[in-house]
């Protein structure tokens, strides 16, 4: 930039003489009209345009200009680099015209065209199955609820009620990640052994009234057998709200084996033990396909049930009070309801799978049975 001059007009300023500005402008102009591509422009919008642009360094020598002379000075560049600008733009707009123009042309396809066959994929039966039944509560108003399959042992075991000796968390029913000596201290890192560490989480994420359904991977140290997987599904249900009783439970269950298997079935309790649930109870449904008619009737044995008329659905109970406390719930104002059950074990009497590693070996000729869901 020139040093500041309080005497010389503009004119006399070789950048900023009118005929030497509209030949820069015009340099500019043409610069833009012959640029074929949007590469070119680019370079030409740069070498005009640009910080070190012959416009932007006469502009520079406004800076220095007496004040009297600034604003004639300051009028002409700016008009000029406004003509250039808008140039610019309009060479841009049309570039762009004609190269998305080119792509349509260039990349269309014709989708008459004979083809190849293609195998087409699915998802696996597991997974919409499992979408299925966790719809069924989202239509009724429930959340869907996710947790870590990598999870704390105070989430997966402490803070359900099971005491530090308990069997289940033994190495040989649980994956430890960490073990409780690791460094975090009191408590390891599991694979989660079922989806109920989500009730806690859910517990402690929200403020009552809670109903949330969560479906999700779990893992046991079990061998791979024909009702057994060492990674499975469950889907766990939780209920936590004021006035809630046993047969709160007993409703929502005959609600889902009626939408899932017909409206006339229904479920049955039997006692158990949980230590997160308080009473606990192991829940059955009426065999879908016998309609429990083969039991005692040698002439009409039921594959599906064992001629036992029900079949085993999974664990439930009302939440232990023990187990609101642990999450900072008030048992005094709320009661919970709690249910959990396998996702494997429920495909395989609904479509009569007799192997369960059927479902985990990945062969289609298995799959392809389900259809083509995705
Ligand atoms: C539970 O896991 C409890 N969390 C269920 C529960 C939830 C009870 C809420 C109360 C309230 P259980 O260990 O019984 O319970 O497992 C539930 C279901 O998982 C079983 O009924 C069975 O269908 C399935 N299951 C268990 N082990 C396996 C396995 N190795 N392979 C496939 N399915 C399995």
């Amino acid at each position: 930039m020139s040093a500041p001059n309080k005497s010389y007009d503009p004119v006399e300023v070789e950048a900023l003489k009118p005929e030497e500005i509209e030949r820069m402008r015009d340099e500019a102009l043409a610069a833009f009209a012959a640029a074929d591509s949007l590469d070119a422009l680019h370079e030409a919008k740069v070498a005009h345009t640009g910080p070190a642009s012959p416009l932007a360094l006469a502009n520079r020598e406004i800076g220095a200009l007496p004040p009297h002379a600034k604003a004639d000075a300051g009028k002409r560049v700016g008009m000029a680099r406004g003509a250039v600008n808008k140039a610019l733009a309009a060479r841009q707009s049309e570039l762009e015209a004609e190269r998305d123009a080119r792509v349509l042309v260039e990349e269309a396809v014709d989708v008459t065209l004979p083809h190849d066959r293609v195998p087409a994929g699915a998802r696996h039966p597991l997974t919409t199955f499992m979408e299925r039944v966790a719809d069924v509560f989202v239509s009724m108003g429930y959340e869907i609820a996710e947790g870590p399959e990598v999870e704390a042992e105070w989430f997966n075991f402490d803070a359900l009620n099971f005491t530090p000796d308990h069997p289940a968390r033994q190495m040989q029913d649980t994956f430890f990640v960490e073990g409780p000596e690791g460094d975090r201290g009191e408590s390891g890192v599991v694979l989660r052994t079922h989806t109920s560490p989500v009730q806690a989480r859910s517990l402690l994420d929200r403020e009552p009234p809670v109903y949330i359904v969560c479906p999700g991977r779990v893992y046991r140290t079990d061998e791979l057998d024909a009702t057994h997987t060492p990674v499975f599904h469950q889907i766990e249900l939780l209920a936590v709200d004021e006035g809630l009783t046993m047969a709160d439970l007993k409703g929502t269950m005959d609600h889902m084996v009626q939408s899932l298997f017909g409206a006339d079935m229904k479920t049955r309790l039997r006692p158990n033990y949980f230590p997160f649930t308080e009473p606990s109870a192991e829940m059955d449904m009426l065999c879908y396909v016998c309609k429990g008619e083969s039991v005692g009737n040698p002439d009409r044995p039921c594959r599906t049930c064992s001629s036992e008329g029900w079949i085993e659905l999974g664990g439930c109970g009302m939440v232990n009070p023990r187990v609101l406390v642990a999450c900072g719930v008030d048992p005094e104002k709320y009661s919970g309801f709690a249910f959990g059950f396998g996702i494997e074990r429920m495909l395989m009497f609904r479509h009569n799978v007799e192997d369960m590693r059927d479902m985990v070996e990945g062969d289609v000729r298995f799959t392809r049975p389900f259809g083509m869901e995705i």
